[in-house]
């Protein structure tokens, strides 16, 4: 257990990716109690400098010595590195918080978003697990809704940005849209399929039964965070040619009525959410709105009138924020 201090020792690890940087600035904005900040990557970014309150810090390669005297370690650099030097750190004494989806389930890792279940933080062992970025900004969402009136089953279909597969994507789809616009062939190689002017129903590997990983992760990381085995999720995740932010199309069925009003009245005084929904004024959530975004945004909200208990809506969010950095930073808090 880490002891309350003044100000921590604070690493980064993976801080040159996507998600790393994004760390590094939301622990300047927030202005995180940092009395020292480490970051460390692969032997690629060794020697990078790093802003942070003005000051460049140097990336360091990581190895399984570097953790001693780190009080808190924000992990993202791939499922495997936090495989093996989690543990690593939290024996050191370090307090892991760790963005990768490598301990997501395991069951003596608690898997946190502080607006939905801030009780698990409490039975951490030295590494605690931040959600996949589509069940992170969905859940925020919903446990308004299953406090108010308990979430028998949701229907979900993602519109996920680039960025969320890191910074080699998003150069794939800008290069892309530059090379389709001037008439030049384009060769997938970060995605199976041109993602530029296209869409594809696929996010991370498919399993036996036809779902991909990313799907299953939204059912299993819900049930999870939401302390309730008895929500049934089913989702479709689709990539889209957007840079930043994902959008979900979310349809939920509730054991009690709730109206649509009570919806938005619930959701408008609930943590880490604005409800933007004036559709006759064009007001609904957009991922381009929602960049840069601490919120997750939900509109469109509306009754299913082919169910007795059901509620639509859409919901974007910033992925590498509160889907990733963010979310991190808010378990360290
Ligand atoms: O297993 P998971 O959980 O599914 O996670 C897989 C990947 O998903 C991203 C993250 O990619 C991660 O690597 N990710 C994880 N969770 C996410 C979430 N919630 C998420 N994305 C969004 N939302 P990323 O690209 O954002 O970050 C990668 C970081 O990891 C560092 N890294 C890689 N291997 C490492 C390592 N750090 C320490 N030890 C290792 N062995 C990586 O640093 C980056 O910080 P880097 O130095 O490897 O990369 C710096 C520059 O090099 C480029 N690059 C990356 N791979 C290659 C490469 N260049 C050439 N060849 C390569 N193979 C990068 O573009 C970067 O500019
Ligand atoms: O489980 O959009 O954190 O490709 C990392 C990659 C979430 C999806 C995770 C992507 C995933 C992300």
């Amino acid at each position: 257990m880490l002891k309350k201090k003044d100000k921590y020792i604070v690493a980064v690890v993976g801080a040159t990716g996507a998600v790393g940087k994004e760390m590094v600035t939301v622990l300047e904005e927030r202005n995180f109690p940092v009395e020292k900040l480490r970051l460390f990557a692969s032997e690629r970014s060794e020697g990078k400098i790093i802003n942070f309150h003005q000051r460049g810090v140097t990336v360091e390669i990581l190895t399984e010595k570097v953790f001693d005297g780190i009080d808190i370690a924000l992990f993202s650099a791939g499922g495997d590195r936090s495989l093996q030097y989690a543990p690593i750190a939290a024996k050191a004494g370090c307090v892991v918080i760790d963005n990768s989806s490598a301990w997501r389930m395991d069951p003596a890792t608690p898997l946190v978003v502080p607006e939905v279940n801030p009780q698990d933080l409490k039975w951490h062992k030295g590494i605690i697990a931040n959600p996949n970025c589509s069940t992170i900004q969905m859940v925020v969402a919903l446990k308004p809704i299953h406090d108010a009136a308990k979430i028998k089953r949701v229907v979900v279909t993602t519109f996920q940005s680039v960025s969320g597969t890191g910074s080699k994507a998003m150069d794939e789809l800008f290069h892309q849209t530059a090379d389709i616009l001037n008439f030049r062939d384009v060769k997938p190689v970060v995605y199976p399929h041109q993602i530029a002017f296209n869409c594809l129903p696929q996010i991370d590997k498919f399993m036996d039964d036809g779902y991909t990983k990313e799907e299953i992760k939204m059912v299993n990381e819900t049930k999870k965070i939401m302390n309730d085995d008895s929500i049934r999720v089913t989702a479709t995740t689709v990539r889209v040619p957007v840079f930043r932010a994902h959008s979900e199309s979310i349809n939920i069925e509730t054991e009690k009525k709730i109206t649509a009003n009570e919806v938005r009245a619930l959701l408008s005084k609930a943590p880490g959410i604005i409800v933007y929904d004036a559709p006759e004024k064009g007001v609904y959530p957009l991922p381009v709105f929602a960049a840069g975004k601490d919120e997750v945004y939900v509109g469109r909200i509306r009754e299913d009138h082919t169910i007795d208990n059901g509620i639509n809506m859409w919901i974007a969010a910033d992925n590498l924020r509160k889907g990733a950095a963010l979310n991190a930073v808010q378990i360290a808090e």
